[in-house]
C-alpha cells in the first residue's frame, strides 16, 4: 500500500489537555519504520493546523467550537487531498478529528462510488450532537455529524451521511442516554463489552465485515486508545475499566487485514502526558502494524488449527 500519514496536534474535543503530542508520540514510537518494514511505501506529510474560524457556539457549554470547526476544514481537505494517493493513516490527537477524517472519506468514497462503512473501536459511541453532550465535549460528536445528525451550524456540510446500517461499533462500555435512544432508532452492529464476552471477537466482527464486503464497500477505521483497557493502555483522558485486551486489540487488527477492506484510519486520543515510558504508544504501533500485515507465523500454510 502508499500509506500517508496525516498529523493531527489537535486537543480542542475535551478540555484535558495532551493529545497535541500524539502525532511526535507515533514518530518516537516508530510508526513510519514499522508500516515500512512491512513493504508499504509510506509518506509522512508532517503536522495540520487549524484553519482560522470565528463562530459561537450552540450552547455555553460547548467546548471549543470554533477551533474544532477549523480543524474539521483542515482535516477534511486533507482527507480529500491524500486519499486519492492511497491510504491515509490521521495520527490524533482527540477524537474530535473524526469529523473531518470520517466526513472527509465519505466524500473521497462517494466520489470513487463505493459506499464507506466505518468501524469505531471505542468504549464509547462518541454519537452525540452539541446539543444532546451534557459534557460539551466534542469529541464525544464525530459519529453524530458523519451520520448527519442536526446540531453542526457552522461546520461543513456533508457530502455523503453515513447511514447507521454502514456503521459497527466494537468495545462500547459507557454510552450515555441520548446517544443510546438515537443509536436504537437505527441499524448499527453494535458490539458492547458483554457481546465480546459471551461470543468473542471473531465471529461477530467477521459478519460485520461481511455486510461490508457483500456491499462492495470499503472500511474506514476509528480506533479510540480508551477501547483498551486501562491496565494495558494508560495514555488516555477517559480511561473505562473493563476494556479489551491487547489479544483483542491484535485480532479485531488482523481480522480487517485478511478482509482487504481498509480505505483509511484513525488513531486517536493517545495522551502522551499520560503515558508509561511509551507504553501506550507502542501498543499502537503495533496494532497498526497487525492491521497493515504484520504477522507472528504465516497462518494459512503453518497454522496450528489448519484454519
Ligand atoms: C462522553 C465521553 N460520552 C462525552 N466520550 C468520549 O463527553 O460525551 N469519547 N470520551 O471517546
Ligand atoms: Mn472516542
Ligand atoms: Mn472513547
Ligand atoms: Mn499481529
Amino acid at each position: 500500500h502508499d500509506i500517508h500519514l496525516i498529523g493531527i496536534p489537535m486537543d480542542s474535543g475535551k478540555r484535558r489537555r495532551g493529545c497535541l503530542m500524539g502525532p511526535d508520540a507515533y514518530r518516537t514510537a516508530g510508526l513510519a519504520e514499522a508500516l515500512s518494514g512491512l513493504g508499504h511505501a509510506v509518506t509522512d506529510h508532517g503536522n495540520l493546523a487549524p484553519d482560522p474560524v470565528e463562530a459561537a457556539p450552540p450552547a455555553p457549554h460547548v467546548h471549543a467550537w470554533a477551533e474544532t470547526i477549523g480543524w474539521t476544514r483542515a482535516i477534511r481537505r486533507a482527507a480529500e487531498g491524500t486519499a486519492p494517493a492511497g491510504i491515509p493513516v490521521f495520527m490524533g490527537g482527540d477524537h474530535a478529528l473524526s469529523l473531518g477524517s470520517v466526513t472527509g472519506m465519505a466524500a473521497v468514497a462517494d466520489a470513487e462510488g463505493a459506499p464507506l462503512f466505518v468501524l469505531w473501536i471505542d468504549a464509547h459511541t462518541d454519537f452525540h450532537t452539541p446539543l444532546t453532550s451534557d459534557s460539551g465535549n466534542l469529541h464525544g460528536t464525530p459519529m453524530g455529524y458523519a451520520a448527519g445528525r442536526e446540531g453542526f451550524d457552522g461546520f461543513p456540510d456533508l457530502a455523503a451521511p453515513i447511514p447507521l446500517e454502514r456503521v459497527g461499533m466494537i468495545g462500547l462500555r459507557s454510552v450515555d442516554p441520548p446517544e443510546r435512544e438515537a443509536l436504537e432508532a437505527g441499524q448499527a452492529w453494535l458490539a458492547d463489552m458483554r457481546a465480546i464476552d459471551e461470543d468473542g471477537i471473531r465471529a461477530p466482527l467477521a459478519a460485520f465485515l461481511d455486510r461490508v464486503a457483500e456491499a462492495g464497500g470499503r472500511l474506514h477505521v476509528s480506533l479510540d486508545v480508551d477501547f483498551l483497557d486501562p491496565s494495558v493502555a494508560p495514555a488516555v483522558g477517559t480511561t473505562v475499566p473493563g476494556g479489551g485486551t491487547v489479544r483483542e486489540g491484535h485480532l479485531i487488527m488482523e481480522m480487517i487485514s485478511d478482509s482487504g477492506l481498509l480505505r483509511s484510519l484513525d488513531l486517536v486520543e493517545l495522551n502522551p502526558f499520560l503515558d508509561e515510558r511509551g507504553r501506550t504508544a507502542s501498543l499502537m504501533v503495533d496494532l497498526a502494524a497487525s492491521l497493515f500485515g504484520r504477522r507472528v507465523f504465516d497462518r494459512p500454510t503453518r497454522s496450528y488449527t489448519g484454519r
